[in-house]
């Protein structure tokens, strides 16, 4: 019988991205359940209690909350379709988990420190940004091997956590004229990026470009009026 799959989630939220491609990696069907985070529901209170967050991953009832526990909870479940998420060798295991944890913990919210960030403050973050963005390319080059993901051949863990914010980070780059990720500077990330945002699992979830770019508008316009 086939497994019964359901994700709370939102369009744009990253972390409900990288979920619906794990889930588009392993070909699991699901049923996507939006949900309005201004007036959250109490399918999403019961399910999510204690950060009552998007997303949440339903499989046959059961719940599963957290980006990262549940990209994991879908390779450890569906092993038998399509390639594994997470690399099999423990110390390759290791190092996708170090490196989606230095994103998460400290490279996301240095950028958004930056985008907050008052004009003499910028010159100081942008040092410390490119820094990191040096680490990734030179983690992208190490754990991918040359090949066009993290995950080498294929889309990986790694991938997942940080290509699924870059919906955010190409709109804002491109309402701003300043782009995160130069050809000059980190030539492996920029072609990846390219590489993951075009990838079919990649392109039928993350909203574009323009979507973003729509919705940041409207964001801006809206914290002006205010
Ligand atoms: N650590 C969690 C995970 O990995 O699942 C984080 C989930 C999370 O923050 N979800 C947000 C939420 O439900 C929605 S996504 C936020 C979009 C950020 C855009 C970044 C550029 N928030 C509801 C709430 O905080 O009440």
């Amino acid at each position: 019988m086939a497994s019964s799959v359901q994700v709370l989630g939102t369009i744009y939220s990253p972390y409900a991205n990288r979920v619906q491609i794990a889930l588009n990696l392993k070909s699991v069907d699901y049923e996507f359940l939006p949900q309005d985070l201004r007036s959250k529901s109490d399918l999403l209170l019961k399910s999510n209690p204690v950060h009552k967050k998007v997303p949440v991953l339903i499989h046959d009832g059961k719940c599963i909350c957290e980006s990262g526990i549940i990209v994991q909870y879908i390779d450890e479940t569906w092993t038998g379709n399509g390639y594994s998420i997470l690399p099999s060798d423990p110390h390759d295991r290791a190092v996708a988990r170090f490196w989606a944890a230095y994103f998460e913990d400290k490279f996301a919210p240095l950028l958004k420190e930056l985008s907050a960030a008052k004009e003499e403050e910028k010159v100081a973050l942008k040092e410390r940004v490119d820094e990191g963005l040096g680490f990734l390319e030179e983690a992208f080059l190490k754990c991918g091997k040359g090949k066009a993901f993290f995950g080498g051949d294929h889309i990986g863990y790694v991938d997942l956590i940080i290509g699924s914010s870059f919906g955010w980070i190409t709109a804002m780059g491109k309402m701003s004229g300043s782009h995160l990720i130069e050809e000059t500077k980190t030539p492996g990330l920029f072609g990846w990026v390219d590489s993951f945002l075009s990838n079919d699992v990649v392109k039928n979830v993350m909203p574009t470009t323009e979507m973003f770019i729509e919705l940041l508008t409207k964001m801006q316009a809206k914290a002006t009026a205010t």
